[in-house]
C-alpha cells in the first residue's frame, strides 16, 4: 500500500514537473530576458481616458461611475500636446532602457488602433492618432524597447462575465460570453504583437479580478498556457510577464513585484509570490502616490530615495520600472521630468555600477547595498561613516578605490571581512560607491 501511494505521489510529482517544463523558450526570447535584466531601468507610463478626471486609473471604480457615464470622456480625449519624441528623448535622457505603457487598462479604453472595438483611440476619441504606433516609432529611433501594459480585468465589456470583484457598479447586464472576450483579448494582443514591431513584454495585470481561484482555476479561466502560446508563436521573444501576485505560471518569462523589491511583502500584493530563481524580476513603484494623472498628488519621492531604490532594485536582482501619469494633454508633470533628468545625470555618471550588474553576494548591510560584476563588487554607501566592514571572504582583493575619482581607499581585512576606510563624502551625497576588485570572479 506505502509502495503504491509511493508510486502515486511520484507520478503526480512527474506531472508537475513536466507541466512546468511544457514552455520551452527559444534562444530570442533567451536573449531577450537577458538584455532586459542588464537594462535594469524602465519608464511605467498610466495614460489614458481616465487621466482626464485627474484621479488616478482607477477613477471609474472609485467614484463610482458607470460605464455609460463614464464613456464619454472618451470623445473628450485629445491630448494636443502629445508629441513621441519628446518623451522617448527625455526617457533617454533619464537612462531608461525600456517603457511599459498602458495599451488598455481596466477601463478597457484602447490606446492604440484596435480592429475588434470602437473603444479606442481612433473610433472613440477625436484625437484618432495611434499613440502606441507613434510611441513605437520614437522609442525605436531612441534604442528604447517597448512593452505593453494589458489589463485582463476589464470594467465595461458585457462579456466580461461572470464579473469578478471590481468594476461591480459599472451597470452592465447579468450575463455575457467568457469566451467571446477571451477571444477579443487574443484579438488585440495580436494585433498589439503585430503592427508595432518587435515588443519586449506584454505585462498583464488583473487576473486577481477573479478572487479565491486556485492556480488550476485561474490557468483555465483564463486559458493563460493558451494566451501565452499564441504570443509565443507571434513573437517567440516577447516576454510574458503576468503580474497576478503569485509564484510564476509556465510560459512566464519574467516575474514582476508591485510596490516592492523581491521577496519582500510592504505593499501587500506579494505575499503569496515566491521569488523565481531563474526569470528576470522587475520591481515597480509609483513616483508620487498614484499610477495614473492625479495633479493635486504632490507628495513626490525624492530624487535621493529614487535612486536608491534603483541602486537597492539592482542589489536584488531587479529592475526598476518607475511609473509616470501622463496629464491629460500629453504632457508629463514638471515634478516627473525633473526627477528623470536628476536620475538621468546620475546614472551618466554611475551607470557603470548598476546597468548589467547582479545583486551583489554581500547582503544588504545598515551601510547599504551592493551589486557586481565579474570580479568587481560595486560598494554603494548610503549610510556613511568612517570605517564600514563589507563581510566577503574566502577571495583576494586586489584594488579599493572610490568609484567617482579612483582614488585608493585603505582596507584591511579582518576575519569577518574587508574594513574599508572610506573618504569623506560630501554633503548630500546620495551613493558612495567604492570600487573593490578581486582576484577571481564573485
Ligand atoms: O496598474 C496599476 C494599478 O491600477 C494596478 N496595478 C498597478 C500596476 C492595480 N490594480 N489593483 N491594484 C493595483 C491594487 C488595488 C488598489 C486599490 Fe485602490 C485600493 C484599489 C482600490 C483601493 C488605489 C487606491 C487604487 C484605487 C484606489
Amino acid at each position: 500500500m506505502k509502495k503504491f501511494i509511493a508510486s502515486i505521489l511520484l507520478s503526480l510529482a512527474i506531472s508537475g514537473a513536466l507541466r512546468a517544463q511544457g514552455y520551452v523558450p527559444t534562444e530570442e526570447n533567451l536573449q531577450n530576458r537577458k538584455e532586459f535584466a542588464e537594462s535594469r531601468f524602465g519608464i511605467f507610463i498610466h495614460w489614458g481616458v481616465y487621466s482626464m478626471l485627474g484621479d488616478g486609473e482607477w477613477a471609474m471604480n472609485t467614484k463610482p461611475l458607470t460605464y455609460d457615464e463614464y464613456k464619454h470622456l472618451a470623445a473628450g480625449f485629445y491630448p494636443s500636446k502629445f508629441n513621441a519624441e519628446e518623451w522617448a528623448s527625455l526617457f533617454k535622457e533619464a537612462g531608461a532602457k525600456y517603457i511599459t505603457i498602458t495599451s488598455r487598462h481596466h477601463d478597457g479604453f484602447s490606446m492604440f488602433d484596435s480592429k475588434v472595438t470602437d473603444y479606442d483611440i481612433m473610433d472613440a476619441s477625436p484625437f484618432k492618432r495611434d499613440i502606441l504606433k507613434e510611441l513605437s516609432q520614437a522609442c525605436a529611433k531612441e534604442g528604447i524597447k517597448l512593452n505593453f501594459y494589458y489589463s485582463h480585468l476589464d470594467w465595461g465589456r458585457n462579456d466580461y462575465f461572470p464579473l469578478g470583484t471590481t468594476g461591480k457598479n459599472s451597470g452592465r447586464p447579468e450575463g455575457g460570453d467568457w469566451n467571446s472576450y477571451l477571444n477579443f483579448m487574443n484579438a488585440q494582443l495580436t494585433e498589439l504583437l503585430t503592427n508595432y514591431g518587435p515588443i519586449g513584454c506584454i505585462w498583464f495585470d488583473g487576473v486577481w479580478d477573479k478572487k479565491g481561484n486556485s492556480r488550476e482555476e485561474l490557468e483555465n479561466t483564463w486559458k493563460l498556457v493558451e494566451q501565452y502560446k499564441l504570443i509565443h508563436s507571434i513573437q517567440p521573444g516577447c516576454m510574458v510577464g503576468n503580474n497576478h501576485h503569485l509564484p510564476v505560471f509556465d510560459g512566464e518569462d519574467m516575474q514582476m513585484f508591485e510596490k516592492d523589491l523581491p521577496g519582500k511583502n510592504t505593499s501587500g500584493f506579494s505575499g503569496d509570490s515566491q521569488v523565481s530563481d531563474s526569470l528576470p524580476l522587475e520591481t515597480c513603484e509609483t513616483m508620487n502616490h498614484n499610477w495614473g494623472y492625479k495633479p493635486t498628488d504632490h507628495d513626490y519621492k525624492s530624487v535621493e530615495t529614487l535612486i536608491r531604490y534603483l541602486v537597492r532594485a539592482a542589489s536584488n536582482n531587479a529592475n526598476l520600472l518607475l511609473n509616470i501619469g501622463p496629464r491629460p494633454d500629453g504632457t508629463i508633470p514638471d515634478e516627473a521630468v525633473e526627477r528623470l533628468r536628476e536620475m538621468g545625470k546620475w546614472l551618466d555618471k554611475n551607470g557603470e555600477t548598476v546597468y548589467a550588474t547582479k545583486g551583489g553576494c554581500v547582503p544588504e548591510q545598515a551601510w547599504g547595498v551592493t551589486t557586481q560584476k565579474d570580479n568587481t563588487l560595486y560598494v554603494h554607501v548610503f549610510e556613511h561613516s568612517d570605517a564600514i566592514l563589507v563581510p566577503i571572504k574566502g577571495n583576494k582583493l586586489v584594488s579599493a578605490v572610490a568609484f567617482d575619482n579612483g582614488e585608493k581607499v585603505p582596507f584591511t581585512q579582518v576575519s569577518e571581512g574587508i574594513v574599508l576606510s572610506l573618504p569623506a563624502a560630501a554633503e548630500g551625497t546620495i551613493d558612495q560607491i567604492i570600487t573593490l576588485r578581486f582576484k577571481n570572479n564573485l
